[in-house]
């Protein structure tokens, strides 16, 4: 076993990056080459992800990163998940949606009129988010759409398929769609069909390690990659970052937390109990057929919601690291709102939403931006408790700790709220996690390493210094 080189294309929900990995038996390296905004786009019809500018600055990032060394083995996508792109004879139909626009509430309603709640969750194990793709694709059916389209790709298929001309559905990512039977063993045709949805529009499964094809025709010269190959990972970015969580025992919870705060615990079955479903807890496809069993909680996103809403009053960019340290030293009681409440879901004016949740019930509203951001860190340090408590009850798995790692495993005060609040210690970081992740699967597909994911999270847990939180 040597050391490899390989590239990770990791897009976030407000930015994407490339990166360089060295990865062998004992080591663990990243570099980013570049980094670019990937947030979405308003246009008149609604919230969109701009896609081809995220495939140009993806190949762009991959030629920069050709030019710093001249051995790239094999590059990975991972990328958020459930939005797609509509094709036809290989060509974009359209922007994709994005999946904070507001256009599947009457999906939403078809689908459970037809197909109740309790009946999908026994087929798809996912819990109910009203932007998981197959409402999203029941809307449009609805527009008409799907008549014109022959395939959909996900986000992280859509830009293999622009690289190497060939299509697929990386499995980690599949089973976001709701469309996958829970073992991840295929297509659930039975629902698709029940569903009115086009069985032909869902291309052939990939598994993380699988090649997906080489890099050619006009992304050769976009990347200066040609005949690279396209290494399929949990190119769910959920996945890969549970592929990095540097858990070296068997009881631990993870928190992914960046926009998202994903919150769950690793499982070799889908948990299908009417308790799991009631609590809207998830089973996601993981790499190596793990489950992810996982409930989905605002994260970030209200603070940077918040930050966007405040610069845009102000016209003055904030200092988040000076904010953070300010509500660090509140010290009188903050209220908590429900982070995980539908209404926070899309773009705008966060801290009026906030108020206005909390004067609904009577409860005190922060009355300065320090007391906010304190307020929402609790209330996502709640949320990410209470999370871990459920995992556990309903999967009967011991957590005797939690991991965060991504983005938030930087921000102290919620590490150490998290910690105080779940009555566990918080062990943080890596921050890129995901981007681990990936360079991981790629590196095993290749020979670099080898081993289970316990071997791989040795391998992290190694490489990097988690920062350990006492309750
Ligand atoms: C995190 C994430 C979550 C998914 C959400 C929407 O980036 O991928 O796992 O539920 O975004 O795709």
């Amino acid at each position: 076993m040597s050391t490899t080189t390989v590239a990770a294309v990791d897009l976030g929900a407000s930015s994407g990056r490339v990166m360089l990995g060295r990865v062998g038996p004992d080591e663990l390296r990243l570099n980013a080459v570049a980094r670019f905004p990937t947030g979405s786009v308003a246009l008149r019809d609604g919230l969109h992800v701009n896609v081809v500018e995220l495939y140009r600055a993806a190949a762009e990032g991959l030629r920069t990163a050709a030019s710093t060394v001249d051995d790239i083995a094999s590059i990975g996508i991972d990328a958020w998940a459930v939005d797609y792109g509509l094709m036809r004879d290989g060509r974009l139909l359209g922007l994709p949606f994005h999946y904070r626009d507001g256009r599947t509430d009457a999906a939403v309603a078809d689908v459970h009129a037809s197909t109740p709640f309790a009946e999908l969750y026994a087929e798809n194990g996912l819990q109910f988010l009203p932007f998981n793709t197959l409402y999203q694709l029941a809307a449009d059916r609805a527009a008409g759409y799907l008549h014109y389209s022959d395939s959909a790709l996900l986000i992280p298929d859509l830009l293999a398929y622009w690289l190497t001309g060939n299509a697929s559905a990386e499995v980690t990512n599949a089973s976001t769609t709701g469309l996958l039977r829970v073992d991840g063993s295929g297509w659930n045709d039975k629902l698709i069909e029940r569903l009115r949805l086009p069985r032909s529009i869902l291309p052939s499964l990939v598994r993380p390690g699988e090649t997906i094809g080489h890099i050619s025709g006009t992304a050769a010269s976009a990347t200066g990659l040609e005949g690279v190959a396209v290494t399929a990972v949990g190119s769910h970015d959920t996945a890969s970052a549970v592929v990095a969580v540097p858990m070296t025992g068997t009881d631990a919870a993870y928190i992914s937390c960046g926009t998202w705060g994903l919150v769950g615990v690793e499982l070799e079955h889908p948990v299908l109990s009417d308790a799991a479903r009631e609590a809207n807890f998830t089973n996601e496809g993981g790499v190596d057929g793990r489950v992810r069993f996982l409930h989905n909680v605002m994260g970030l996103w209200l603070l940077s919601e918040s930050v966007r809403t405040w610069e845009a009053e102000s016209g003055e960019a904030i200092d988040l690291v000076a904010l953070l340290g300010a509500a660090a030293a509140v010290s009188d009681e903050q209220p908590v709102f429900d982070a995980n409440d539908p209404r926070f879901l899309p773009p705008g004016d966060m801290p009026s939403r906030i108020s206005a949740w909390l004067a609904e019930r009577g409860m005190p509203v922060p009355q300065s931006r320090t007391a906010m951001v304190r307020c929402i860190i609790e209330s996502l340090a709640d949320a990410f408790a209470d999370a871990v408590l459920a995992a556990s009850e309903l999967s009967g798995k011991t957590v005797s700790a939690i991991h965060i790692v991504g983005g938030g495993s930087q921000n102290d005060l919620l590490c150490r709220l998290t910690a105080k609040r779940a009555g566990l210690p918080v062990f943080a970081g890596p921050v890129e996690a995901t981007a681990l992740g990936n360079v991981l699967v790629q590196a095993r597909a290749l020979g670099a390493v080898t081993g289970s994911l316990e071997a791989l999270r040795h391998l992290v847990a190694r490489t990097t210094s988690p920062r350990r939180f006492d309750p």
